[in-house]
């Protein structure tokens, strides 16, 4: 009896060993997802755009571990890219297809599974999905789209709580805050770490506000592009730099320079203190002073003389300049991050994900902002490190989507994914292996009539081709081929040679609208539901 006790102790003893391994092994997590950061903001991305302006801790993560060069997001639009993260679910089926209605939290959403299985879960930055937060253990959270300065933060959903100093100084110091004292150091932590900016309307932190003044930037070479080769949608955005952006809030003056109107901007600086605003005009004042002496001749408008290049180039640069001063100060709260995970020897036990919520227009075809399928706002940074099972500079080709990382999290965390998750993990293809992967992705953006005019569309893209079809008041397909019209310049839908290509492209569409579960009864469900809300 003895013998068999002594047995069952020692059999007992090894299991539970065994678990705490398993649970010791078990990686951290570190999802970082920026707001409208772009991958032609990124070096690593070699788009060109930046020249010589280097990220080092994003840049690092490229080096380090793979870059995904086809990232791609489901609905190009800050809360819908959060619901569709959250739930590995496409916006029809999860609910939140655009900005303006609810997130529904009592769902099935991937950190509340991590929560179940043991991670200590936080939530900390930006979510812009309204309600409490579910599934974390800690959130500290923006409430909407934050501010950039002495921000507001909610505490667990309940609170509120004020801050002194710049959002994107203070959101890492939290990530290491909760890091330092409370994680519950016996379990592995899944971070959520949602950085406000480089979203609208990029106010500089302070150490920034002259980074990259001097700096001349080239035109993307489809800046003046006057939409000619595609259809009503891309004529009728408002999203354009030259004629959308606002003076006050987008181009930092204190009232429009032509008009006199007093601009937005008196909020965000009626937030900041003596110091901070001194600063800021140190920088902004002389600046918009000569612009003021160059530009405004009288009560003239620069918009209708020729001199429309000139202003062209002074917005482009105010907007590319303040875009990447905010990306500046994100790179360093990662390097901070890092830093400390580096420091306390777990980085290399953590999978560092970096992604942002779509991509961003600076400036190609004229645009800032995001919402359509075309490829620079379709398409998003992922940078991942994992030296375990990521080998450093790996280029990943694959199509991947944001609907596939909760599955991917999942299976890092040796979790099944509910059958209900519409997304495939990643792991394999980030580890290098060969395995068998999609050939097409599907995308539905939605908010439509709203905020920069932006018309309802889905469409499908493989590794060559795109057929979008624009629909709501407008019955418009276009079709791309991106490999010899990698800029979207030219609608080749209804072009006899392409006559093939578009009939298998309707048909994979078809195809993926019913593997995903989508439909034309969907569409007019979100179409009533939008106008109920008018
Ligand atoms: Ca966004």
């Amino acid at each position: 009896m003895k013998k068999i006790l002594l047995f069952v102790f020692v059999v007992s003893w090894l299991f539970a060993s065994c678990q705490e391994k398993e649970a010791e092994q078990r990686p951290n997590i570190l999802f970082i997802m920026t707001d409208d950061h772009t991958q032609q903001a990124i070096y690593a991305y070699e788009k060109g755009l930046l020249d010589s302006v280097y990220f080092p801790n994003m840049d690092r993560l490229a080096k380090e571990g793979a870059l995904f060069r086809n990232s791609f997001v489901t609905n190009s639009i800050c809360a819908p890219s959060r619901a569709v993260l959250l739930t590995g679910k496409y916006s029809h089926l999860n609910g939140k297809v655009d900005n303006v209605g609810p997130f529904n939290w009592d769902q099935m959403i991937y950190p509340k599974l991590l929560q179940e299985a043991g991670y200590a879960t936080a939530l900390i930055g930006k979510i812009h999905l309204g309600g409490k937060p579910q599934g974390y253990d800690f959130s500290l959270t923006l409430p909407g789209q934050g501010n950039y300065y002495n921000p507001e933060f909610i505490r667990n959903g309940e609170e509120e709580v004020k801050f002194e100093g710049h959002c994107e100084a203070l959101i890492p110091q939290f990530v290491v805050d909760w890091l330092e004292n409370d994680w519950d150091k016996s379990k592995p932590f899944a971070i959520n770490y949602h950085p406000k900016a480089p979203h609208r309307n990029w106010m500089p932190e302070e150490k920034y506000l002259s980074y990259l003044e001097d700096k001349e930037f080239e035109f993307p070479d489809n800046f003046f592009d006057d939409y000619e080769g595609r259809g009503t949608a891309a004529r009728e955005q408002e999203m354009e730099i030259v004629d959308n952006m606002y003076w006050g809030w987008d181009m930092k003056f204190e009232e429009n320079p032509f008009t006199g109107e007093p601009s937005r901007l008196a909020a965000p600086f009626g937030r900041m203190t003596e110091e901070q605003m001194a600063a800021w005009n140190e920088v902004y004042g002389p600046a918009n002073e000569k612009f003021i002496r160059e530009f405004v001749p009288g009560d003239q408008r620069i918009a209708d003389t020729p001199d429309r290049k000139a202003l062209a180039k002074f917005k482009f640069h105010r907007y590319l300049r303040d875009y990447l001063k905010v990306v500046k100060s994100v790179d360093d709260g990662i390097g901070k991050v890092l830093g400390y995970l580096e420091e306390k020897g777990i980085l290399d036990n953590t999978i560092v994900i970096y992604t942002s919520d779509q991509g961003f227009y600076l400036g190609e075809h004229g645009w800032y902002d995001k919402r359509f399928m075309y490829e620079t706002s379709l398409s998003t940074p992922l940078l991942v490190r994992y030296p375990k099972e990521i080998k450093a500079g790996s280029v990943v080709e694959e199509m991947v989507m944001n609907l596939d990382h909760a599955p991917t999290i999942l299976d890092y965390a040796g979790l099944e994914k509910p059958h209900d998750m519409q997304g495939e993990s990643w792991r394999a293809i980030a580890a290098g292996e060969d395995v068998s992967w999609r050939d097409a992705i599907y995308y539905h953006y939605y908010e439509y009539p709203g905020a920069h005019s932006v018309k309802r569309h889905y469409g499908a893209r493989t590794e060559r081709y795109k057929l979008i079809h624009f629909y709501y008041d407008i019955d418009e397909w276009e079709l791309y081929d991106l490999k010899t019209d990698p800029k979207e310049m030219n609608n080749v839908y209804n072009d006899p040679a392409y006559a093939e290509v578009q009939q298998a492209l309707h048909t994979r569409l078809e195809e993926l609208r019913e593997q995903y579960g989508d439909s034309d009864e969907l569409n007019q469900q979100y179409i009533d539901r939008s106008l109920s809300k008018n």
